[in-house]
């Protein structure tokens, strides 16, 4: 009460609300009026801050956490009453009629998407010095994942008004959800380099705010140790990124403008775009309200299981069941062995890999319903088992692909089903951590995700006619990966199987040891016999008519991946997380003048 008079009245309002919820120990070492004046002012920017950021504004965090940490406490299970059982879904066969089908319908609704990235994840598992967006995605190149997706992006922008035969009078905006730890050099990296083409207001920044922090089972927030005057925050998680949209008012702006989809994405999995057109196919022909893009799960692998729930009052929904809780849910459910893999290598549930693309009238009306909030969790850490007292503080935290959870059970929520090797290889784990994941599970390193984009590029030209020599296994990092030919291409060389198949014919083949940089738009493999480096690149940037064929025999030394240790800091470290650089030996660049 003694410093009242430095405060507005709107703060002298919230600091009631906080006393009568039981907060009264966040002001009671408060100094007397005139010491510690300036930091009793930026409590209160900070307690407006999260305040404002929380659907509902702390007093209603707070009421959440009450409830959530008794449930924590008493053991309830937020399964109760459901049982789990296998879904069906949209399986997809890369290459086939169907795939073709739903591919060349899809393209066309490229230009009627937003595409939301998820970025505000520190990456604390992977340990990079940077943020993720940055990190090479490959290292023939040295394209950032923030290029190559924006290059993917523009690149369907382009394909999608080439089939429609119309000029997008949209252009297709990028969201890219951040935080305090990822905001500055997420702005910077993309004004350093002129947003990778893409125009700048074509791209919205959407800053995540952290959520305070708790002390104990009655949601007492937890004051910073050294700073008596600060709470402790904690991040939300990547459901805040639903709530931030709502929010942002765009959502209605882009529904005028005529955009019909919403597709979801996460900061480092290179490979989401190759089946982007086919999963847009899925959901506009399907009629689904959310399609959620999954690949097959190995058992006890880190990506969460897509789940039938059905419960004992005769509800159903199909949703996402994370990792740690799935193995339980199915034990309690009367599978006493769990999670397990079975008979064809993989856990029955598909795994979510966090894509969701919603449909975009019915996503704007349950957020209008819940103000983009998500079903939220509590995850503490108590000192013992009387679950009094926690070893730190903890805080609510929510998924983005919890949104299903609130919507009506009329809602058609389907799921897609992906090869592994076309749709998910992500860049989540640091090399030692890597190199313990259970025999047979995915790595999810630098050095599996750049390993993958190789695969992929091959079995793709591999499936259009192109006879690419088998991989040969090699230790980088202590983990063993299958090496293809080295193969990459821009985006705008093709974006669809359709456009790729397009580009080649006669006989064509490329050996182990190769590379092939493919840069430009309208280059065309013709019985080319490929056995070194080759690096093309055409200027159909500037005339779209020029057309580069790419014929006959190329012999060189080529390039090799070295082996590096990741402890040798003498290597940088985007080489050193993937066990390895480029030696460039010799190669052959071919060019259109
Ligand atoms: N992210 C944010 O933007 N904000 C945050 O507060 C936190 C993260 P993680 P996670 O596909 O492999 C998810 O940490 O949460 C961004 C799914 O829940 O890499 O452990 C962050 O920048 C899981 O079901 O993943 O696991 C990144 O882009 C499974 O699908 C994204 O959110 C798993 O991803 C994911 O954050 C997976």
């Amino acid at each position: 009460l003694k410093n009242i008079h430095l405060l507005s009245s709107d703060e002298v309002e919230l600091a009631k609300l906080l006393v009568k919820e039981e907060q009264s120990h966040v002001f009671l070492h408060w100094a007397d009026p005139g010491v510690d004046d300036e930091k009793k002012k930026s409590f209160f920017s900070q307690i407006s801050i999260l305040n404002g950021s929380y659907p509902g504004g702390l007093i209603s965090y707070i009421k959440n956490s009450r409830r959530l940490l008794a449930d924590s406490k008493t053991g309830n299970n937020p399964y109760d009453g459901f049982t789990p059982s296998v879904p069906s879904g949209e399986v997809i066969t890369f290459g086939d009629d169907n795939f073709m089908m739903l591919e060349a319908v899809g393209v066309k609704q490229v230009c009627k998407t937003v595409f939301v990235l998820v970025a505000g994840g520190l990456g604390e598992r992977l340990g990079y010095k940077g943020i993720k967006l940055a990190l090479p995605s490959e290292s023939t190149t040295g394209t950032s994942f923030l290029q190559h997706y924006i290059e993917y992006i523009l690149a369907l922008q382009d394909a999608c008004c080439r089939v429609t035969q119309e000029t997008c009078l949209n252009k297709i905006p990028l969201v890219i959800m951040t935080s305090d730890d990822t905001h500055a050099a997420t702005l910077d990296l993309l004004r350093s380099n002129s947003y990778f083409g893409m125009e700048s207001t074509q791209v919205k920044l959407l800053k995540q705010e952290k959520v305070a922090c708790l002390a104990d089972n009655d949601a007492r927030l937890a004051l910073d140790t050294k700073d008596g005057y600060k709470i402790q925050t904690k991040p939300h998680g990547h459901g805040d990124v639903h709530a931030l949209l709502y929010a942002s008012g765009l959502l209605s702006l882009w529904k005028d403008e005529g955009f019909k989809w919403v597709f979801f994405f996460q900061d480092t999995n290179a490979l989401l775009f190759k089946a982007i057109a086919v999963s847009l196919g899925v959901i506009s022909t399907k009629g689904y309200h959310v399609n959620s893009l999954t690949v097959p799960r190995k058992a006890k692998e880190a990506i969460g299981g897509i789940t039938k729930l059905t419960h004992t009052d005769g509800r159903q929904l199909v949703i996402n069941v994370e990792y740690n809780q799935l193995d339980p849910l199915l034990r309690a459910a009367g599978y006493p062995e769990g999670d397990v893999n079975c008979e064809t290598g993989f856990s029955p549930f598909p795994g979510n890999i966090n894509q969701l693309i919603v449909e975009m009238s019915s996503y704007i009306e349950e957020l209008t319903k819940t103000k983009g909030a998500i079903a939220e969790f509590v995850n503490p850490k108590y000192k013992d088992s009387t679950k009094t007292c926690f070893k730190s503080s903890t805080r609510l935290e929510c998924m983005m692909q919890d949104y299903p959870k609130t919507l009506p059970s009329s809602s058609r929520v389907g799921f897609t089903v992906m090869d592994t090797w076309l749709a998910y290889a992500p860049v989540k784990n640091n090399p030692e951590d890597a190199s313990k994941v259970p025999k047979g599970n995915p790595y999810h390193s630098a050095t599996s995700g750049e390993m993958a984009i190789y695969r992929a590029n091959s079995l793709i030209l591999k499936k259009a006619g192109v006879k690419v020599a088998d991989p040969v296994f090699e230790m980088f990092n202590n983990q063993q990966v299958e090496v293809w030919p080295r193969i990459t291409w821009h985006p705008k060389w093709g974006v669809t199987f359709a456009d790729i198949r397009n580009k080649i014919s006669g006989t064509c083949s490329i050996s182990q040891m190769s590379t092939l940089i493919i840069k430009g738009k309208n280059i065309f493999l013709k019985d080319l016999a490929l056995d070194g480096a080759l690096i093309v690149n055409s200027e159909d940037d500037v005339d779209d008519a020029k057309v580069l064929k790419v014929e006959g025999s190329v012999k060189n030394k080529g390039w090799f991946l070295q082996h590096v240790d990741y402890k040798d800091d003498s290597v940088r470290e985007e080489s050193r997380i993937r066990g390895f650089k480029i030696e460039k030996n010799e190669q052959f660049i071919l060019e259109s003048k």
